[in-house]
């Protein structure tokens, strides 16, 4: 299924009129709307391989139709939705779910859908059939040395294929922790996941990073061996300068401030960059912005004001890409919709005046300062995103040209209703 560029151009030509009514209001309050143009198109969210399925939960998996049966189907997949909506422009692959066999052909596809690889994500969370030990005791923190090999192999090898596919950076997340006090000595297994890493951390090739993602809980449920902010930035300032803390949205306690964490990690210059999701109670992995879209807001306007602060490209200098799977939704509306989430609220904090807040943070006018965050949340700038997304090539709305050329119908005419996609 490709939707080719003559389709969205009729398709945007018959919502055109009322897109320049939307715009132009929104538009003529924008100061240097081009600009904020020109950063929107930029901007680009990578697509996790194994959201492309109908994500399961511990209680059952309901798998929809149509899913892709490989890494080339998904790979088009992705391709379809960065061909909409022109912000998906990467995918990043977990191994061994999506081993890419013959690593030119799929760098030839991805680029085929201008798509590049973003991280490859390793996974020493689950055995694999044929695995010589079991990591059913942890990982890279193992009291067993020959697992810990195992596991720092296996992240080698994740290395080595994101190589032949023109990645840069290596994604770690650990099960790794107990599930009850006195299974395990705290320091000891921090020193070991640190010597684990720290191997493979030699073996990244010059110009890779390693991102090393925390998580509060799940599946372990009385300590995590990398359980929040303070214990990833740990290890990656012992590690060094190609180590950088992944902040996932789910992966916090309730309540926590993780606007306060983001700006802290890039003020340190330590940020990789995000798991985007949101969630109610836990690691949900629910559509971005379904839940708290002020926070998703609240943790734009820090990115923005730190990466200026530090002179960075926000397009280009951390790591954005969508960590949310779905039981009940079509996984490729569900994409197109957490996109659209993180777009409006990147365009949202781009309309922050920031000279204002400074001024009014300045002399503690509380309420001014709050004033000014929520006029720009408070903005309605889905015309602008609109445009930018237009301006680039997409469709003025992806959602409804995906359910106009009813692709999911067409997916499951070309691939069948009883497919099941790789993943959880
Ligand atoms: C773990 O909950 C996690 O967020 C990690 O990023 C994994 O790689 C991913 O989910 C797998 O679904
Ligand atoms: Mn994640
Ligand atoms: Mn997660």
């Amino acid at each position: 299924m490709k939707i080719e560029q003559y389709q969205i151009a009729e398709y945007n030509n018959s919502l055109l009129k009322a897109q320049e009514r939307n715009y132009s209001f929104v538009a003529e309050k924008v100061n240097n709307v081009s600009a904020v143009l020109k950063l929107l198109q930029e901007f680009q969210v990578a697509i996790p391989s194994w959201a492309l399925g109908t994500g399961g939960t511990r209680f059952g998996r309901f798998s929809g139709a149509g899913e892709p049966r490989s890494l080339e189907e998904k790979i088009e997949d992705v391709g379809m939705l960065h061909a909409l909506n022109q912000s998906s422009g990467a995918i990043s692959l977990h191994i061994p779910w999506d081993i890419p066999d013959n690593a030119a052909a799929m760098k030839a596809l991805a680029a085929q859908h201008n798509l590049r690889f973003d991280a490859m994500n390793s996974n020493t969370f689950q055995d694999q059939p044929g695995q010589a030990v079991s990591y059913k005791y942890g990982s890279l923190q193992h009291t067993d040395k020959a697992v810990r090999k195992q596991a720092i192999e296996h992240n080698i090898e994740v290395i080595k294929y994101g190589e032949a596919l023109g990645s840069d950076a290596l994604s770690v997340w650990l099960a790794d922790g107990s599930c009850f006090p006195g299974q395990l000595n705290f320091r000891g297994a921090f020193q070991r996941t640190l010597e684990s890493l720290q191997e493979i951390y030699s073996a990244l090739p010059d110009h890779w990073k390693v991102w090393v993602e925390y998580k509060a809980f799940e599946p372990n449920f009385y300590s995590t061996t990398v359980g929040d902010w303070g214990q990833s930035l740990l290890f990656t300032s012992k590690l060094g300068p190609k180590a950088y803390t992944l902040v996932d949205l789910g992966h916090h306690l309730p309540n926590a401030n993780i606007e306060q964490i983001v700006s802290l990690l890039l003020m340190e210059g330590k940020l990789a960059g995000f798991h985007f999701n949101d969630s109610k109670y836990g690691d949900d992995d629910l559509t971005v912005g379904s839940i708290n879209p002020y926070q998703l807001f609240l943790i734009f306007n820090e990115l923005v004001d730190g990466m200026n602060a530090r002179g960075m490209n926000h397009a280009t200098d951390l790591g954005w890409m969508i960590d949310a799977s779905h039981n009940v939704k079509d996984p490729l509306e569900d994409l197109l919709q957490s996109v659209e989430a993180i777009m409006i609220a990147y365009a949202q904090a781009l309309l922050v005046d920031t000279k204002a807040l400074s001024a009014a943070q300045q002399s503690n006018d509380v309420v001014a300062a709050q004033e000014i965050l929520q006029q720009a949340y408070r903005t309605d700038v889905r015309p602008l995103v609109a445009q930018a997304r237009m301006l680039a090539g997409g469709a003025l709305d992806p959602l409804g040209m995906y359910r106009q050329q009813k692709v999911r119908e067409n997916l499951i005419k070309e691939r069948g209703s009883k497919t099941v996609a790789t993943g959880l």
